[in-house]
């Protein structure tokens, strides 16, 4: 069969099957990305992810080394719908139960409608499209990279024609917007290279002042030790008090820069049914505060062992709880507060309880 053909039903056939972006990129390594990623660990910016490591960024950006038998990168985007819209109104919230915010990836949900990890999600999905291209095409070598494989995602997705680099450094998708998910696959096969995207944020810089915290430090450009998203997921230990107040109510990650863009507005004109403040079902897009700070760890393994929220740990959400429920402003939220600062089993959480009481008592 002619490769253009096959590449196009491919690319046909993700879409098919629920990715809102699909295209072909070579396997020619990624010179520019790769210098930028060493210069963000070179200079910090990286914070403690020490995960993310000069090796890990060798290997990313020049994939045929640990992949010699690989001709062509197959970019596929997922997409999810936004927490809230700008300038809608916060949902109610009953007096000392402050709601927070979970960034809108992690209240993605499956099929059956129940809260799913979108690691798993993703994988199904693209070993779902491997099989179908095995079955027209016959055996095929494939290697799938989901968020954590190594690889540079946005930087490929770019290449395959999927977005373009927003100043916020997402990649911005034509049917999605950023809210979307990236993942790829390495295939034998050659198939030919999709046209890069021709669109860029032009004189637009909203997202950059939207940023609490001045984490976006210039255009493309992430300072991870002032990111809440990092903050609040990745972060392990006491959150530097500093950074705290700037954090606001979020309790798992950070869609400000993402909210504030234009792009992303314009495509999606509704956010996620905000539903009730309970998590007992999974992550909600503006949770109970006292019911996160509360939660001991069968809940917590329970409502979230199969959601992004997971990788914050029982205390790492109790911390951020506790942060937020100080920012939230009120103070019939003291009660939980003092049984967390004098009971929680973990120091950090303990002392960010205290935190978040004196803050309280000031105001
Ligand atoms: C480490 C990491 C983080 C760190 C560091 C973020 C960062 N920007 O580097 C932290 C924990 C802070 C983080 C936060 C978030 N992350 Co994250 N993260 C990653 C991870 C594992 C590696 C990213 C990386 O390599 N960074 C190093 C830099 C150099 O690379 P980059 O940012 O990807 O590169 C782009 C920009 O630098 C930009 N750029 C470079 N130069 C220039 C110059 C100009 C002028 C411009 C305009 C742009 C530009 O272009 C590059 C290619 O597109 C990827 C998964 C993966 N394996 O790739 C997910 C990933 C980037 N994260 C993702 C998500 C969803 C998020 C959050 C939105 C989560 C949230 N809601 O809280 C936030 C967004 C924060 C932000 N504004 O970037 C998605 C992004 C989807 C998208 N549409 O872009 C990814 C791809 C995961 C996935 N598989 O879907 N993340
Ligand atoms: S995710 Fe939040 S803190 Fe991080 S760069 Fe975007 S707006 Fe700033
Ligand atoms: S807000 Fe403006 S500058 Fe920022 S990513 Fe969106 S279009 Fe680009």
């Amino acid at each position: 069969m002619d490769r253009t053909a096959l590449r196009d039903e491919l690319l046909a056939e993700a879409r098919a099957r629920g990715f809102s972006g699909a295209g072909i990129a070579s396997v020619r390594p990624f010179r520019r990305i790769r210098a930028r990623a060493l210069a963000a660990i070179a200079e910090g910016r990286m914070a403690t992810m020490t995960w993310y490591s000069p090796e890990r960024v060798e290997a990313s950006t020049d994939l045929s080394r640990r992949h010699p038998w690989a001709r062509s990168l197959l970019a596929l985007a997922w997409p999810y719908p936004p927490a809230s819209v700008p300038g809608a109104p916060a949902p109610p919230a009953a007096p000392g139960r402050p709601r927070g915010r979970f960034a809108a990836y992690a209240c993605l949900t499956g099929p059956g409608g129940g809260a799913v990890d979108y690691h798993d999600h993703l994988a199904a999905a693209c070993d779902g499209l491997v099989e179908w291209l095995r079955e027209r095409a016959g055996p095929v070598r494939a290697h799938r990279f989901v968020d954590h494989g190594w690889a540079i995602d946005r930087a490929v997705a770019e290449r395959a024609g999927l977005g373009f680099a927003g100043k916020n450094a997402c990649l911005l998708t034509r049917e999605a917007g950023s809210y979307v998910l990236l993942a790829e696959v390495l295939l034998s096969l050659p198939l030919p290279s999709s046209a890069p995207s021709r669109r860029g944020c032009g004189n637009c810089h909203a997202c950059l002042p939207a940023c609490p915290t001045g984490a976006i430090t210039a255009p493309g450009v992430i300072d991870s030790r002032r990111c809440i998203s990092y903050l609040t997921i990745e972060h392990r230990g006491a959150i530097p008090v500093e950074m705290r107040p700037l954090i606001g109510t979020w309790a798992f990650g950070c869609d400000l820069c993402q909210e504030a863009c234009p792009v992303n507005s314009r495509l999606a004109p509704g956010g996620l049914d905000p539903g009730g403040p309970g998590t007992a079902g999974g992550p909600v897009p503006h949770p109970d505060l006292v019911d996160c700070l509360e939660l001991d760890e069968e809940e917590f393994r329970r409502r979230f062992r199969r959601t992004a929220v997971w990788r914050t740990g029982r205390a790492g959400l109790a911390r951020n709880a506790a942060i937020a429920l100080g920012n939230a402003g009120d103070r019939g939220a003291l009660p939980p507060l003092r049984r967390a600062a004098d009971g929680d089993p973990d120091p950090v959480v303990r002392e960010a309880a205290a935190w978040a009481i004196t803050r309280l008592e000031s105001v």
